[in-house]
């Protein structure tokens, strides 16, 4: 009916308020409604006497406390998601059918989960790793999931190999070392033993595996899906998510240093930045490709290990997606959401990428062991806000009550409904490609190209990118104890290029190659991090102030800042507040025993009249390794003489100008520029 499909930004929101409970200024109760006198002391036979099975408020406590883990997911297992809602630009119409890719007025809810891969759900989030960005579209024609990852290929061609790379990747069975890592022995041998890849691997080593923020990474859907249109005719179609905050990067010494300040980092990152309404914005991109175009290209478009340079396919910016509301819950929705590749709506279909036909069989697989039965769409993050009617019935949870006799069709006693639909009432209808070709366990000739791409990476990327995967490379192989295996990566990334692998083999104790190279000269501009978007929103600044501060310039500044969007963080000796000469006051939000310059984006030293020599000694710490990791650093007053004592003055991305409005205009310009790699570091 028109109306229960009638979807718009708020229906998640109103679906999830039925299952709210507040249990604040209630009465305790057991699981059966009945009040409970009494939740301290166990019942008992004498004080001191033995506990009674008599006491079901103790047992049912504690039954429900043993089992409340359930399997973390086997891949994925980190992650941290918020709500929000997508809205498309123009009416894709010309391309899909899909009914929330039409109308530029309308909202449809979200709910995005970020991930990393490899870690345990305790682990840090700071690790070297892929980051998930799966998206759930709780549309007017049902949910439909874009489950992407921040880089755009994957690391095998065919999904029968996935168990074998994950279980290389994971932590080595014999002692479960290491822990979200990709630095060990076994992965390494995977590498070199699946050339295939070698692509993914370039950028798993790249500055795109230490995300700044997930709100300052891309998503990209990886294979090739199908938009089909409301007369049949199909492209193949390419999903991008583009953050409005840019792309952006930790450098690998602040990544580790993070994980153990803040193992939440990201996760706080993006509970802190909606709770203070500094919304994350992605904007949806597609590349498009005719079907009669699909061989035009050097590589085969249904290889999951190619990328489409978008100098070639043009990215194609369609829609918006903000995240604005936090989850109430993090297990009920954050662990308990279910995604899978196969949740498509109408208008858009699948294509022959083995890689994706091998995932539309393992996510509703792996939900039915995580999430205990078959009844996970139940779950009220997991419903989707149409009504569903089918004749699927009983099975472990079932929470819906079907009225009626009839569970079967073709039936006459309910007039043969549920009715499946037509495609023009909105029935899905899989795509009718045309299929041929014998029954055979092989890969195509197509897909053998292993190392062009992976040249046309490291091509595009700037000199300081490059430093960085060399550096990746030099640790992520220093800690492989195989000499084969180190000499096995060695030959084979002199096939993507003898730059590289001569500037990281005599670090890991391997000559040199002599031989391999390439001759792939392409390069891709928009593979750069550098040719990101930059602006100063959100950044934070850790702020080194002590009492006796002069009032008016840091007010000043303090206000410019924040009118910039940026997020100053007041750091001094004690919690509570400090005054300036003038007689203003801050509240002091860190001590420099609580943060470290790691957990900032930029340094701005006050000082103020009275230092103990403790506090001295933490902050040149602090702006020590602030200006190692190339942030940007502004002083004024007292703190300008740590900046000159250090030997930083003059230095790149260091405003100590004594204007007070030029000094603010010029730190928030070297905000904005994020990092100086120009700088000399000494
Ligand atoms: Fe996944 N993947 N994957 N994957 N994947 C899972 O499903 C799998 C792949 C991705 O936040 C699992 O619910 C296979 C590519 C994300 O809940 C599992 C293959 C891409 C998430 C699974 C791939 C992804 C998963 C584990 C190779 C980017 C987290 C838990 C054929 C396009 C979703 C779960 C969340 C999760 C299987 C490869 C993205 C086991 C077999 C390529 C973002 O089903």
């Amino acid at each position: 009916m028109a109306d229960e499909r009638n979807v718009n930004e708020n229906s998640k929101d109103e679906q999830l308020e039925q299952f709210r409970v507040d249990d604040k200024g209630k009465k305790l109760t057991t699981n059966q409604g009945l009040r409970v006198s009494e939740d301290e002391f166990s019942l008992k036979a004498g004080v001191r006497g033995p506990t009674l099975m008599e006491d079901f408020h103790f047992r049912e406590k504690m039954t429900h406390f043993d089992h409340e883990r359930i399997p973390e997911r086997v891949v994925h297992a980190r992650g941290f998601a918020a709500h929000g809602y997508f809205q498309v630009y123009e009416n894709m119409q010309q391309f899909t059918r899909a009914k929330f890719l039409h109308n530029p007025s309308k909202k449809t809810p979200v709910f995005v989960r970020f991930s990393t891969v490899v870690g345990s759900r305790g682990s840090a989030d700071t690790v070297r790793d892929v980051r998930g960005f799966a998206t759930k579209f709780y549309t007017e024609e049902g949910n439909y999931d874009l489950v992407a990852n921040n880089m755009p290929i994957f690391f095998i061609q065919d999904a029968i190999k996935f168990p074998d790379f994950v279980h290389s990747i994971k932590p080595e069975p014999d002692n479960e070392i290491p822990q979200a890592s990709s630095a060990h022995d076994t992965l390494w041998d995977f590498v070199a033993n699946n050339q295939e890849t070698a692509h993914m691997m370039m950028w798993l080593m790249s500055d795109r595996a230490i995300p700044r923020s997930f709100r300052m990474m891309d998503g990209f859907g990886v294979h090739t899906f199908r938009f089909v249109n409301e007369a049949g005719k199909a492209h193949f179609v390419k999903f991008h998510w583009k953050p409005k905050l840019g792309v952006h990067s930790l450098v690998w010494d602040e990544a580790q240093k993070i994980a153990g300040e803040d193992p939440d980092f990201h996760r706080r990152d993006l509970w802190n930045n909606i709770e203070k309404g500094n919304y994350p914005e992605f904007e949806l991109g597609v590349q498009i490709i005719k079907e009669e175009d699909e061989f035009m290209f050097d590589f085969d478009i249904l290889d999951a290990t190619k990328l489409w340079p978008e100098e070639d396919v043009p990215v194609q910016i369609i829609g918006k997606m903000v995240l604005n509301r936090n989850v109430d819950n993090a297990f009920a929705e954050i662990e308990q959401v279910a995604f899978h590749p196969g949740n498509v709506v109408p208008g858009i279909d699948f294509t022959n990428d083995p890689l994706l036909q091998g995932r539309l069989f393992s996510y509703i697989d792996t939900q039915l062991i995580r999430l205990g039965g078959p009844n996970f769409h139940e779950l009220p993050i997991n419903r989707p806000v149409v009504p569903i009617h089918n004749n699927q019935r009983d099975g472990y949870h079932r929470q819906t009550i079907n009225i009626g006799k009839v569970s079967y069709h073709r039936n006459s006693l309910a007039g043969n409904t549920p009715a499946p639909a037509s495609p023009a009432e909105g029935g899905f209808e899989h795509y009718q490609e045309k299929v041929e070709g014998r029954v055979v366990q092989a890969r195509s000739d197509s897909f053998k190209d292993h190392f062009t791409q992976a040249t046309l990476f490291w091509n595009s990327m700037t000199p300081i990118e490059k430093q960085h995967i060399i550096d990746a490379f030099r640790f992520e192989l220093g800690k492989v104890k195989s000499m084969s295996v180190r000499q096995q990566v060695v030959d084979m990334f002199a096939h993507v290029s003898l730059e590289l692998t001569t500037a990281f083999a005599e670090h890991i104790g391997i000559a040199p190659p002599q031989s391999g190279g390439s001759n792939v000269t392409k390069s891709s501009p928009a593979l750069s991090q550098e040719n990101t978007i930059k602006v100063p929103n959100t950044r934070t600044v850790a702020v080194i102030i002590t009492n006796g501060y002069d009032d008016n310039e840091v007010n000043y500044v303090l206000g410019a800042l924040k009118s910039a969007g940026i997020q100053p963080e007041i750091i001094s000796e004690n919690l509570g507040e400090i005054m300036g000469a003038g007689g203003t006051r801050l509240k002091v939000d860190h001590t420099l025993l609580t943060v470290d310059s790691v957990l900032f984006d930029a340094v701005y030293m006050v000082k103020g009249s009275s230092v103990s020599p403790k506090f001295n000694k933490k902050s040149a710490y602090f702006i020590d390794q602030a200006f190692n990791h190339y942030k940007p650093i502004g002083a004024t007053g007292e703190g300008k003489e740590w900046i000159i004592v250090n030997g930083f003055e003059g230095q790149p991305g260091v405003v100590m100008s004594d204007n007070t409005s030029d000094f603010a205009q010029e730190f928030i310009d070297a905000i904005a520029a994020i990092r100086f790699w120009d700088r000399q570091i000494v």
